[in-house]
């Protein structure tokens, strides 16, 4: 499956923030990429965010940026993503508050868990989810490994989301994966 028809799976589910993640192909056909799937977004009314490449986010008119700790860091980015929501990755408590301090809009949290898909994944464990919730005030979705058997412990630890790849995509049947995680998050009812 190509990123095209991988983001179609998770906005034929109802999936309504899709971001675009490409670490290796070159620049030109990363901006032809996400400029489709921002067009698909478009239609399906949902959220394009872009991983990594402000400037791949500025050539797709992209509505996010998404920036890990190593990449251009959000002030530097904000002056060419002038107007669009910008997230953060963060692995520990620190990075979250420099980042929610620094104007990020959400956080991504995470590795939760070991996970296949970022080989250079930091795992963050479920204690400093909870330590992250506590310490800032903007939305968290949790990121790494994340399976349906822990989506209510994910909830249960202050996260407002789960952003998910490998146990989406491996699912003989994805669109109706995606759906079912979708709908079990909605109905999980947490006491904070
Ligand atoms: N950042 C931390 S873990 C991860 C990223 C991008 C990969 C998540 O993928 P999966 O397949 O849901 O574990
Ligand atoms: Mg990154």
């Amino acid at each position: 499956m190509d990123h095209e028809e991988s983001a179609k799976v998770f906005l034929d589910a109802g999936i309504r923030v899709i971001q675009y993640r490409e670490k290796v192909a070159a620049s030109t056909v990363q901006i032809e990429e996400a400029r489709r799937i921002k067009m698909l977004c478009r239609d399906y009314n949902a959220i394009f965010i872009v991983n990594d490449r402000v400037d791949v986010a500025v050539a797709a008119s992209a509505d996010g940026l998404h920036i890990g700790q190593s990449d251009t860091g959000i002030i530097e980015a904000r002056k060419l993503f002038k107007d669009g929501i910008i997230g953060v990755s963060a692995t520990n408590v620190g990075e979250a508050i420099k980042a929610e301090r620094q104007g990020a809009a959400y956080l991504g949290v995470g590795s939760i868990f070991p996970t296949g898909t970022k080989s250079d994944a930091v795992i963050t464990g479920l204690d400093e989810l909870k330590r992250i919730r506590r310490n800032t005030t903007i939305p968290i979705y949790a990121i790494g490994g994340i399976k349906f058997k822990h989506l209510k412990e994910i909830k249960g630890h202050g996260a407002d989301g789960v952003a998910l790849i490998s146990s989406i995509l491996s699912a003989e049947d994805p669109v109706a994966e995606a759906r079912r995680y979708a709908e079990e998050w909605k109905n999980l009812s947490i006491s904070k």
